[in-house]
């Protein structure tokens, strides 16, 4: 399975996180990427190569102008007004107030993102254009003819709405990825979202559509980010209806209980028949993962991985979360190992 990897995702280094009231290193960082690449390498997974260019069409087709424009020129902004610090929003349009964007930066962050942990910083923009180009590389590869493709996303995406950042995400990648997939021809497109977050964006953009199957195994929104989405009560809108599944699962949750919910997701995307499936693909659901609260092993992610390849589906894996950051790499690709090994 080839890998597409860009190195701009190291421009994206903000040093700081709010995290229980206090400024920390960002879970979410550069070194991440080195523990994947290493294990790539170590088990032959395949070539890595870099992303291609694109316009910016394929990100509009799913980001707000507004929104797009904002975040290219929010650090310049920040800076301009004086701010030392990297850009946290402080206020937001919540309930009763004005859904109007704001003139003033500290307004337009608000309205821009929808938590605080994720600091805008300098190279932010750059980084995030990148990762939307890994994963619409990895569309194209399939599309091409390859059966599988694991496009190593940084930063994440899957809680990035059509004008929202937060989570650590910017650019929603597996929604870009979608897009193009169905823009090119395809007439339905599953994601798969195995990150121990749920993917509010993506849920989201694609709630009131039957184009794209959204599902996601997640922490219970009860007790996990991103707390105000991911029930499983929310089964779509309108023509969406039927189309969104959500599985959130409690603490201490254990493989065998997260395989099962994986297996119903299975047999649900198994009756959409779709053209493509999109994996988002955090690892964050390891035991020892340091904000989460799943029990997976590293052997479980290798049993999973061949299990999704009895779909019989083409297949992009994108990068989202995990932050035991030593293990990243292994739980990673033993997923991509074990869906290779599935075929
Ligand atoms: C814990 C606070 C949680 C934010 C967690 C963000 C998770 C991001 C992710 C992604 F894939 F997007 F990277 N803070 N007390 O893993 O879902
Ligand atoms: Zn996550």
């Amino acid at each position: 399975m080839k890998t597409i990897y860009s190195e701009d995702h190291k421009l994206r280094n903000a040093q700081t996180e709010l995290y229980g009231g206090q400024l920390i290193p960002p879970f979410e960082r550069p070194e991440r990427m080195d523990y994947v690449l290493k294990q790539i390498n170590a088990t032959g997974l395949g070539e890595i190569m870099k992303p291609e260019e694109f316009s910016m069409e394929p990100i509009l087709r799913i980001h707000d102008t507004r929104f797009v424009d904002f975040l290219q020129t929010c650090w310049d902004k920040w800076k301009k007004s004086g701010y030392v610090g990297e850009a946290i929003p402080t206020i937001q349009p919540v309930r009763g107030m004005q859904k109007r964007i704001p003139e003033h930066i500290e307004g337009q962050l608000g309205y821009f993102s929808l938590s605080a942990e994720t600091s805008v910083s300098a190279g932010t923009w750059e980084a995030a254009l990148a990762s939307a180009k890994v994963a619409l590389t990895a569309q194209k590869q399939i599309n091409e003819g390859e059966y599988s493709a694991f496009a190593l996303c940084r930063p994440p995406g899957h809680h990035a709405a059509t004008d929202m950042l937060g989570g650590y995400c910017f650019f929603n990648n597996a929604a870009i990825c979608a897009q193009a997939f169905l823009d090119q021809g395809a007439q339905r497109v599953a994601i798969l979202d195995v990150d121990f977050h749920h993917g509010n964006g993506t849920q989201s953009i694609f709630y009131e559509r039957q184009d794209v199957m959204y599902l996601s195994l997640h922490g219970d929104p009860q007790h996990a980010f991103p707390h105000f989405l991911g029930y499983s009560d929310e089964t779509g809108q309108y023509s969406g209806e039927g189309f969104n599944f959500n599985y959130p699962m409690p603490p201490n949750t254990t493989y065998s209980e997260w395989f099962k919910a994986l297996e119903d997701s299975c047999s649900k995307i198994k009756n959409y028949a779709p053209d493509t499936l999109i994996v988002s693909l955090g690892v964050d659901t390891y035991e020892e993962d340091p904000i989460s609260f799943f029990k997976l092993k590293s052997d479980d992610f290798q049993h999973y991985g061949r299990y999704l390849a009895t779909l019989g589906l083409p297949t992009v894996f994108l990068m989202e979360g995990g932050y035991a950051i030593e293990k990243i790499g292994l739980n990673t690709v033993n997923v991509l190992v074990g869906f290779e090994e599935g075929l």
